[in-house]
Formats: C-alpha cells, structure tokens, sequence
C-alpha cells in the first residue's frame, strides 16, 4: 500500500530514475571480513551458502569498498555520508571512548527517519557513547537515539574490548544496580586477575596486546569489574543480533524500515557459538565465518517468512579487510593453508593496499535488481546520497560530504556510473590510497606499526611516499611504475589532495 505513488508513478512512466520508492532497508556490515573469504568471491577452503545465494540473486560488486582499513573511521563514514579523516579523533575507539557521531550531524538513519522509516542499529557500534564518557550505570547519551535510530541493542565496542555486556537504547541491558560496572584503563585493584597474572587460566591465549582484564576465559583490552549478571557470552552474540533483528523486523514489518546489522564476527577473539566450532576446517576464524554466513541466511530466512523479501533492498560489506593475527593465538595462520583472505589483493586491515578496503559488497533486491556482476567503484560512504535520492530526501547542505548518488549503479540499472575515483584511508595516520579508473597512487606517509599478522606472504612496503600501480595488470600492486608514468602520479597526488585537504568530495 506504501508504494502505490511510486507504483502509479512507474506505470504512467516506465521506471522513471526520480520515482519514490521505500523499500525496507537492510545494511549488512561483517567485522574484518576480506574480499577472498567468502566463496562467491573465490574462497575454496570455506564455502558460504547464504552470502553466495544474496549475491547470486543481486549485485556481486567486485571494486566495492569500504572507506577505511579499520572499524571505526568505516563506520562513521558508511554512517555519516562523511569521510572519518575530516573529523578529529575518529580512529579505533577505547572503551570508555565518547560518541564521535555528534548529535545534529546528517546521519543515514536520521536522512530515513524523515523518510518516514523505522529505524533500528544491531550488533557492533564502536562508535563512542555518552560525552565526554559512557555513564555506564546510567543513560548513555549521547548514543545511535540521538543520531537517527529509534532503536538500538549494541556491543558498545568490539569484542576483545572491555566491557562485554549488551547495550539496549540507552542503557546496559540486565544491569543489577547493586553490581555497578567500572570501566577504566588502569588495573582496579592489585590482585585484579589478567591475561598476565592468570595466563594459564584462559581458554583462548592472547599474542599482543588483549592481556588485561579476563572476561569468559579470555583477557581483553582495557579493565573493568562489576555488572556480572549483564555480561554476554561471546558463543552467544550472533544468536543475539539475529534474534534481536527478527523480532524488530516483525514488529516493524508495516513500515519501511532500515536495519543496520553489525555482526562482529570475524574480529578477535573468534569464539563462534559451540554448533560452528570446528566445523570449517580454518580454526575460529573460518568458523566465524560460517557463523556470519549463517546469520545472513537466517536474516533472509525471516524476509521470506514475512513476505518482504521482494520489498527490501539487503546490502551486504564489510568494515576493513581481513586479518590473521589480531592479538589471539587462535591458528588463524597455521590452519590457513591455501585460502586467501584478501583474494588477490595485496595488504588488508590497517592498510591502504587494496586488501584494506576492497571488500566483498552486495546489493539485492528480489524483482528489482537483475542479477548480476558488477565492476562499478562503489563505496559504503555513498550509502547516503544514493538512499537519500531513493527516498525522495534532499542531502543538507552541510552533511554528508563525501556520499555521491550512486544509486543507479546499487540496483544495477544499465546505463550507471560508479565513481571515477576511490579514496582509502587507514586508522587516520594520514596514510591514503586513491584508485582512479585502472590505476593506483599509494601515499605512505607513516609506516604500519602492528603486531598484527596481516597475510602469510607480507611484503616490505616500498620505501618512497607516492606508488603507482596499475590494477588491470597489477592486481597485487607488486610493480610500482610511478617511475615511467610521472604524469598519472601527478594527476592523482592532485586528486588526493584536492579531496583530503577540501572540506568536501560531493557536488
Ligand atoms: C587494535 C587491536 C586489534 C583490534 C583493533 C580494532 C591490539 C594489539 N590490537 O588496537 O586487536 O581490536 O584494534 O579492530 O590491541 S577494528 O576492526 O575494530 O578496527
Ligand atoms: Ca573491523
């Protein structure tokens, strides 16, 4: 019944690009997950029936990306239209770190709250909450209620980051007041147990970082005590999101709605329910991989049972490319054998190769979207404008920065462009990326200092600041020819720059 002005519309004109349609919507970001680690994008050793089934009924993107090769600065961008590297502090966020999405800002769910959607966040958020602290005990305020959600039920930040408990609207879930929760970054009390004092006491050892407070076996980053009867299980997380999202999509079924659903798998540490353990063969990380993959399935299962799969838009990425070792001994290196994380591309998590950002990226909208395989250079920043155009919203003059129109090339009509051009940044250390057309201009500014073990076959980075490659040739970017193309180099450090140091991208 929603639809029938655009239906009327479509019928007088024959799919007009300015019609009005509003369809549910439902954004599926997965956690560190590569563009080689799913089987319709090459994965052998694992397979992922319900990813491959959403791409093979929609759009597989093979040059989608994500705008940063780390959580935080993706998520911010995907969900405010604006690239992270244009606000201060938007880099991984502590635990006790305050919302960095500030309330006033155009967000993707406040531009479809005017549309009139429902609007609900689910899972991960790592996006600050409360200023300049999360009141732990309290409200936690600023939150996603105040930036466009009606509806929220969250890991406040990452899994191996303290505190492990449920965030619902604005407060921990199941918190006993008597049992406060303390969340700090020194150690509460001499004897207080960590992944130091009682290594030999955890089920999943730590091999940087991670060695401080223990919580279900395993020690996190960061320190707290108290709020035990609200502390979740990490087996239990992906039944959670998807309970959560099936009950709020139900109840929410008569209107448009927007689901932003934040699984954490495949971050660390990799504890997948006890049904996915073992089962892919990879360790934790492949069985997290079967976890997430059933979580689609599961949240494609309840748009068939409702009947309104051909009524929404399901869009499927991740938040920065593939890592092995993140701090966890947890064999994701020893039992790869021949699967590639990154698929062909070089680097991944906290880079800017193409590993970083160049992630698997899905489209599907059953009666609407012809299947297909899809070149176009699309990015999660564009979510915005291209939604906004849906839904007949008008972008304000001051939001949403960088999210361009794209959304001819989302729903895969024939005559769509993608962007000319791409930009990647990694945690905010000034390093950048741009892809334009076939090549690539790397700029290094600073170099990498993790422990983390991105891929099996690491390479030196290159020691100059500006390489090139060139993508149809150099997938890997492996030959940097910044040498013999000094007029390509030019032209993109001047596209770089022009987008890095204006204060905005979108016209
Ligand atoms: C790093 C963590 C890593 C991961 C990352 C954030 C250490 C040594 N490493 O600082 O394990 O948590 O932050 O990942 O602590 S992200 O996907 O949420 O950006
Ligand atoms: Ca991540």
């Amino acid at each position: 019944m929603r639809h029938i002005t655009a239906l009327l519309a479509w019928i007088a004109i024959g799919f007009p690009a300015f019609a009005v349609e509003k369809p549910n919507i439902i954004v599926i970001i997965a956690d560190d997950l590569g563009y080689g680690d799913v089987s319709c994008y090459g994965a052998k050793a694992v397979k992922t029936p319900a990813i491959d089934k959403l791409a093979s009924e929609g759009i597989r993107f093979t040059s989608g990306y994500c705008t940063a090769s780390t959580c935080t600065p993706t998520r911010f961008s995907l969900l405010t239209g604006t690239y992270a590297f244009r606000q201060k502090d938007t880099g991984i966020a502590p635990p006790n770190g305050p919302a960095i999405i500030k309330p006033g800002t155009e967000t993707l769910p406040s531009i479809l709250k005017r549309a009139g959607y429902a609007t609900a966040a689910v899972g991960k958020w790592h996006l600050g909450l409360g200023d300049p602290a999360p009141n732990w005990n309290g409200e936690l305020k600023p939150g996603p209620l105040d930036i466009g959600f009606d509806h929220c039920f969250l890991l406040p930040t990452t899994n191996d980051r303290v505190p492990q408990v449920y965030v619902e609207d604005r407060q921990v879930r199941g918190l006993d007041p008597t049992d406060p929760l303390w969340v700090g970054d020194k150690k509460p009390s001499e004897d207080h147990p960590t992944g130091i004092t009682h290594r030999d006491t955890l089920k999943m050892d730590w091999s940087h970082g991670h060695n401080q407070t223990i919580h279900n076996g395993i020690s996190r980053i960061g320190f707290y005590t108290g709020g035990t009867k609200a502390r979740f299980r990490d087996e239990d997380l992906a039944d959670a999101w998807v309970n959560e999202s099936n009950r709020w999509i139900e109840a929410n079924k008569e209107r448009p709605f927007f689901l932003y659903f934040a699984s954490q798998d495949i971050h660390v540490p990799r504890v997948a329910h006890e049904r996915f353990q073992g089962k892919s063969g990879l360790g934790p990380r492949g069985d997290c991989i079967l976890q997430l993959d059933w979580a689609v399935g599961e949240l494609m299962k309840t748009l068939d049972r409702l009947k309104i799969a051909e009524n929404t838009l399901v869009l499927f990425c991740s938040d920065n490319g593939p890592v092995l070792d993140d701090g966890y001994k947890d064999d994701a290196v020893e039992k790869l054998g021949e699967h590639k994380p990154g698929g062909p591309f070089r680097g991944g998590k906290y880079s800017v190769w193409e590993g970083g950002t160049r992630t698997p990226f899905i489209t599907r909208w059953k009666g609407r979207i012809q299947p297909a395989v899809s070149d176009k250079i699309v990015s999660t920043v564009d979510f915005s404008a291209s939604f906004a155009s849906l839904t007949g919203q008008t972008l304000s003059a001051n939001g949403s920065l960088d999210s361009m129109n794209l959304l001819d090339a989302f729903l895969g009509q024939s005559e769509a462009k993608g962007r000319d051009y791409i930009l990647q940044q990694d945690n905010g250390s000034g390093n950048f990326g741009i892809r334009s057309g076939d090549w690539k201009l790397v700029r290094l500014v600073k170099r990498m200092k993790t422990q983390a073990r991105v891929s099996k076959d690491e390479r030196p980075e290159p020691k100059g600041t500006h390489t090139l490659y060139k993508l149809t040739e150099d997938p890997g970017e492996s030959r940097d020819v910044a040498e013999s193309h000094p007029d390509v180099v030019k032209r993109l450090i001047g596209q770089m720059d022009s987008v890095v140091k204006s204060d905005r991208s979108r016209p």
